[in-house]
């Protein structure tokens, strides 16, 4: 019942999924000229396909790409920007609200033609907040050329409206454009500076600039196509999304790249590859995105299938219904992975749900460590039976496995396509590649390759044949090349199929190994797809409105009154998270960041890099504070202190005084601190970043299920 990830991306995946057709995004550094980043680190020390991007960086930053960085603190990205902007943690909505409402109804810089093709901003909204539909439930534009209504997709339709308030049925109806225009005037440069400490004058100069580096209008020839050309990109990630106030923030962003239309044209912000025409010969693999029945946009290709309590795409979402599943993906059906049942399963009664789980299997996450605060997470879990697949016995397996199944390690082991599917092929033109991952050592000790040990599992369960199908329907595979589903493979004849289905009888897993990539070239249709789709991106998302009304009666109808409703909404907005609420005594916010040599929190097993967050990086293993915050409390570099969460637990380690961060902002890096006798490299090294975090409904956007992930503090010397 855990995907991947935990707190990862879900708000931005959630964003991707509608937006991009994709799992993730990424900006295009090949033709971009102005980079904005909020709260992430692409390109410089980490985020998604990070080397060949932190080779486009360069190769950008070299051919002049200006880059802005929003951040607390003046991490990898920022220190290497052209401009640091050193926000308040958890308010780049606000920002991202006062820039839309400059471009908007100041500036006037937004992209008409594209926001009236392939985005919603001319479906009509009635006074309720939801489409204007016709007899036959289409939702309905107004055409100016006939001062009448027509549906979206009417061939007639000559001259949809932008803007304007009209009346259909005799109720007022306006283009959703008109409704984002409104509610962005509430957010000006002076109200967002009040929240996000960034003055209003910078503000003001920034969003011009990102405005005016968009040239919306302008066009540029790729191969021959002529294609809208908007140099300036967006991009977000953990830092502006992990609170509680995902969604709104999430989508204010988003809209700063929709409405000058930078979104999967040159130099803009890309979905991670959503359409793949397949290898020449073969056709293989093939997907793109397709419009539902209103003309939205619907992935071709997403994480898992779309079964009862699995991860289905975003869109178009199920009818929501009373939670039968601890995730409660039933209940808010859109986000792709969800950490709830650390809340749930400790009190299922409460959510309608009459079981509890008895059974836990994890592979390869620590979350013990890495979801929030490990009481909260070894109370909900601690009496399951616990299976952890794992290089070792870290927190997770020692607190709560019955059983370890060890693993073999990367060097250890044969993958097909380990970089396919997912966010780590980089965006723009260039290369399709398909790899193979060998193994160059056999395995130590006991390991095994964990797909082996799912097969011996489906075997011993009886459910192989299933199980097979499964593998056919993941990899689209066809006969000759599907698996019969009663038939014994072994895992080397199944990674051979995959190849052979993919590219033909002559390259299958003999000719990878001796090989190592597949590349063919990436047509220009495929990188940049939106001008040659009718599929549409939301710029208004009425069923977050509309579903979300059903959702709140189910959340009533089960007293849940710390499920907030409030995020609901098909348009952007901004709350404070809960580390923003002001707390008597706790006078900080503590955030955490990554380090470019580490991943996750695994590698602090390491020992040369060990060596290195030690003896060369103060960075990954220090509390950072402000120097002048510092001074008034009087701290010292080296002091041992506390940092003290108004919500959850407490954390020691050592300050280091830094001029580079917000005065009101604690920085603490990954998450150290391990304490497992089987991590000895790693055992006290660092400080646990989430024992600081609450895991509870109030400290969750429950539309995106994105949890707080800094918390409010006091700092107190040890
Ligand atoms: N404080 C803090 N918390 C965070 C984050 C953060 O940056 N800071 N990031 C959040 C995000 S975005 C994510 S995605 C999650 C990540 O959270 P996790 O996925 O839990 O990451 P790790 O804590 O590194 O744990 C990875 C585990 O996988 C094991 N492992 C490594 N290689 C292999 C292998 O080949 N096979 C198997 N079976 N196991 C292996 C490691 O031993 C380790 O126990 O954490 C989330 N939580
Ligand atoms: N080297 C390395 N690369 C990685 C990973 C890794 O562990 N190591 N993990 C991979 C994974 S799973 C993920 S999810 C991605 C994550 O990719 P990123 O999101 O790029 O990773 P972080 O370093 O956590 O970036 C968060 C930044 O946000 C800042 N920040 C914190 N709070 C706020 C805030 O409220 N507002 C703003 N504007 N900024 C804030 C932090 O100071 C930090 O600089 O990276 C992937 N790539
Ligand atoms: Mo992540």
């Amino acid at each position: 019942f855990l995907s991947d990830g935990h707190h990862c991306g879900n708000a931005e995946h959630l964003l991707a999924g509608t937006l991009h057709a994709a799992t993730t995004t990424n900006p295009d550094l090949a033709y971009c000229n102005y980079l904005l980043i909020f709260g992430c680190q692409v390109g410089f020390s980490g985020y998604y396909a990070y080397t060949t991007m932190a080779q486009r960086m360069a190769e950008a930053r070299t051919r002049g790409m200006r880059v802005v960085v929003v951040d607390p603190m003046m991490n990898t990205a920022a220190e290497k920007a052209d401009e640091w902007l050193p926000i308040r943690p958890g308010s780049d909505g606000a920002l991202a609200l006062a820039m839309l409402n400059l471009l908007l109804n100041e500036y006037h810089i937004y992209d008409a033609p594209y926001l009236k093709a392939p985005t919603n901003a001319i479906y009509l909204i009635g006074d309720d907040g939801l489409y204007v539909r016709d007899s036959a439930g289409k939702p309905l534009v107004w055409d100016a050329a006939s001062a009448t209504p027509r549906p979206f997709d009417d061939p007639v339709l000559k001259e949809p409206a932008l803007e304007g308030s009209y009346q259909v049925a005799g109720k007022r109806a306006r283009p959703a454009f008109e409704l984002l225009r409104e509610s962005a005037r509430e957010w000006t440069p002076e109200a967002a500076e009040k929240v996000t400490t960034i003055p209003a004058a910078t503000i003001r100069r920034i969003a011009k600039e990102f405005g005016e580096a968009a040239r919306v209008g302008s066009t540029i020839v790729i191969e021959g196509k002529e294609l809208p050309y908007r140099p300036a990109s967006v991009i977000y990630f953990k830092g502006a999304h992990g609170h509680n106030n995902a969604w709104g923030t999430s989508l204010a962003i988003e809209l700063l790249a929709e409405v000058v239309g930078a979104s999967n044209v040159p130099g803009s912000l890309m979905g991670c590859n959503p359409v793949c025409y397949g290898h020449p010969e073969t056709g293989m693999p093939h997907y793109q995105p397709k419009a539902d029945r209103d003309g939205m946009i619907i992935p071709g290709l997403w994480f898992g299938m779309s079964q009862p309590g699995t991860t289905p795409p975003p869109f178009p979402p199920r009818q929501p219904r009373k939670p039968r599943f601890l995730n409660l993906i039933d209940l808010v059906p859109w986000p792709m992975s969800t950490f709830l049942p650390v809340i749930t399963n400790s009190n299922p009664e409460r959510f309608g749900i009459d079981y509890k789980a008895e059974a836990l299997f994890n592979y390869g996450s620590n979350l013990v460590m890495s979801l929030g605060n490990p009481e909260t997470t070894v109370n909900a879990f601690k009496d399951l039976f616990t299976v952890c697949v794992n290089l070792w016995v870290d927190e997770t397996a020692e607190a709560l496995a019955d059983i370890v199944l060890p693993d073999t390690c990367y060097l250890e082991r044969l993958d097909p396509m380990p970089q396919w599917f997912h966010h780590h092929h980089p965006v723009g033109m260039g290369e399709w590649t398909c790899q193979i991952r060998q193994p160059v050592v056999p395995p130590a000790y006991e390991r095994r390759h964990f797909s082996e040990v799912l097969l011996d599992l489906a075997d011993r369960l009886g459910i192989r044949p299933d199980f097979q199908v499964m593998l056919n329907l993941f990899y689209g595979l066809k006969p000759p090349y599907a698996l019969e589903p009663e038939k014994k493979y072994a895992w080397e004849e199944i990674c051979d199929r995959i190849y052979k289905g993919w590219f033909g009888e002559e390259r299958g897993l003999e000719w990878f190994k001796e090989h190592g990539t597949l590349n063919w070239k990436k047509q220009v249709e495929e990188v940049y797809w939106k001008p040659f789709t009718h599929a549409r991106g939301p710029i208004y998302f009425e069923w977050v409105e509309e579903r979300g009304r059903k959702i709140g009666k189910i959340v009533r109808e089960l007293g849940l009154d710390d499920f907030d409703m409030s995020t609901f909404k098909a348009l952007p907005h901004w709350q404070p998270c809960r580390a923003l609420e002001p707390r008597e005594g706790y006078d900080l916010q503590a955030i955490y960041y990554r380090v470019p040599f580490h991943t996750f929190s695994m590698t602090y097993e390491n020992p040369w890099l060990d060596e290195v967050s030690r003896v060369t990086e103060p960075y990954s293993y220090f509390i950072s504070i402000n120097r002048e915050t510092a001074r008034r409390k009087g701290l010292k570099d080296g002091d041992v202190v506390w940092v003290e969460s108004a919500d959850a637990g407490r954390v020691k380690g050592q300050v280091k005084l830094v001029e580079g961060i917000h005065p009101e902002v604690v920085g603490i890096a990954h998450n150290g601190g391990h304490w497992a006798r089987g991590m000895p490299f790693a055992k006290g090294k660092g400080v646990f970043f989430n024992a600081l975090l609450a895991l509870d409904l109030r400290h969750t956007d429950m539309v995106s299920f994105t949890m707080d992930c800094d918390a409010r503090v006091k700092v107190y010397k040890a």
